[in-house]
């Protein structure tokens, strides 16, 4: 067994783990990356592609932006496609110049990673028999193997920013956690390729055959997503089946101006609500998908990751710089406020936006015909009136960060 030793242990070399090191590191706070898979395999993941503000500006902060600040582009506003009729929010008017950053997941990851590599940060790529121990006491360790060698990380702290399936979250007993959980009855099949976007800004389309999505990655590479029951297999959708279908959810306009190509990527995503409660135990912390799960109808999944790390760098710092003891006790109360706000915007995007036929209304304890007549009512009265897309655009840009 080789011991190391550092501050803080990251579980995950994903934007929350990689983010969250990126930032310690710059303030001198030590940490090591243990990370199950290659960095090859974490960059093959087609994800997110809108970042906050806030998010923009952490990237700024940690030194790692030159690239989106000169290939992402700025968003002002987007469009609701209602029944075929496009109703635009103006991000910008209506919340006072505040806008988002259509830049890709993929593209922040690389970002980190290669300035995490330039500043010979340490990570242990292609880890296994990750385990976390003794994390409610003063000495927390992570044991792991790399390349046949086992070896335990004595730290102060332990970050668990390894996703949804990763094994923080489990390291905290079952009788000492909250879970809360929405499964929602379809999911997304999503397709990326190098054509030019279809618009300018993304369009969410609310139809009678479904949710679609024109969203992009570039003025040449577009990515696109449909509603898709969720016993739909990929191999059931050639791309010109998807084409077809894109092209009968899209605006008119749109549809007729769409251009299409092979797809580069395609995929069939589950969509969930999920939180866990607490997001902390002893000298544990869990951060993004490791504590929380959005469907992402509101583009808030990656949004959320970086206001956890936002948060617990802050209290970190005033801990390791400040001297200010148990401060990093506060995060999983400053984290989880923000949290549900985003899962409550989230969960109703995806209500208004999708058509809920494979649900039967059993989660809504009502017919789905009586429910797509209130979702369709209430999404018509947000649409129809300033008040309304204003609590959209709100939500859409993000909610302030708590003050540390
Ligand atoms: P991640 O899951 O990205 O990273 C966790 C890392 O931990 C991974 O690299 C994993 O390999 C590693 N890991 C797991 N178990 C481990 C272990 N035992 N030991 C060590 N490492 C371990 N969000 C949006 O806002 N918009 C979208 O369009 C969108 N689309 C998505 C599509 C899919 C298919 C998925 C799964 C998610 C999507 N999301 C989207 C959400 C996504 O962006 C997440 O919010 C984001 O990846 C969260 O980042 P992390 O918290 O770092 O978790
Ligand atoms: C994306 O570009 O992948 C994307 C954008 C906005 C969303 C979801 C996904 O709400």
């Amino acid at each position: 067994m080789q011991s190391i030793k550092s501050k803080v242990a990251i579980i995950g070399a994903g934007p929350s783990g990689l983010l969250l090191g990126q930032l310690l590191a710059k303030q001198g706070i030590d940490n090591v990356i243990i990370e199950r898979v290659s960095g090859d395999y974490v960059l093959g993941r087609i994800r997110a592609g809108i970042l906050e503000q806030g998010l923009v500006d952490l990237l700024r902060e940690a030194g790692v932006s030159e690239r989106m600040d000169a290939e992402g582009h700025v968003h002002d506003g987007f469009a609701i496609s209602y029944y075929g009729k496009p109703y635009r929010i103006d991000l910008n008017k209506l919340t006072e110049g505040k806008t988002v950053m259509c830049y890709g997941q993929t593209e922040v990851t690389r970002d980190l990673m290669a300035a995490r590599a330039e500043q010979g940060q340490t990570t242990y790529y292609s880890s296994s028999k990750v385990a976390l121990h003794d994390i409610e006491s003063a000495q927390p360790s992570v044991t792991f193997e790399q390349d046949g060698v086992t070896y335990q990380l004595e730290c102060d702290y332990i970050a668990g920013c390894d996703g949804f399936h990763g094994v923080s979250r489990k390291s905290i007993p079952a009788e000492k956690r909250q879970e809360f959980e929405r499964v929602y009855p379809f999911g997304w099949l999503g397709i990326l390729s190098e054509t030019p976007p279809v618009a300018d800004e993304l369009i969410y389309c609310k139809t009678e055959r479904g949710f679609a999505l024109a969203s992009q990655r570039s003025s040449t590479r577009s990515r696109y997503y449909l509603q898709v029951p969720l016993t739909d297999k990929v191999e059931d959708w050639s791309d010109q089946r998807f084409w077809d279908e894109l092209k009968h959810r899209l605006p008119q306009e749109s549809a007729d101006a769409l251009v299409t190509g092979p797809s580069i990527e395609k995929s069939i995503a589950p969509l969930r609500s999920f939180v866990c409660e607490p997001m902390q135990l002893g000298k544990l912390f869990l951060v993004g998908d490791a504590a929380h799960i959005v469907p992402p109808t509101g583009a808030k999944g990656l949004n959320l990751a970086a206001s956890d790390v936002a948060i617990l760098y802050g209290l970190l710092c005033k801990e390791y710089k400040d001297n200010e003891a148990n401060a990093s006790q506060r995060y999983s109360e400053l984290a989880l406020s923000r949290v549900w706000q985003a899962e409550r915007f989230s969960w109703w995007m995806s209500n208004m936006l999708h058509d809920f036929k494979d649900d039967a209304g059993e989660a809504n304890n009502m017919d789905q015909k009586t429910f797509a007549r209130f979702m369709k009512s209430e999404l018509d009265f947000y649409l129809s009136h300033e008040e309304g897309q204003k609590v959209i655009a709100m939500q859409y840009v993000g909610l302030p960060y708590p003050q540390i």
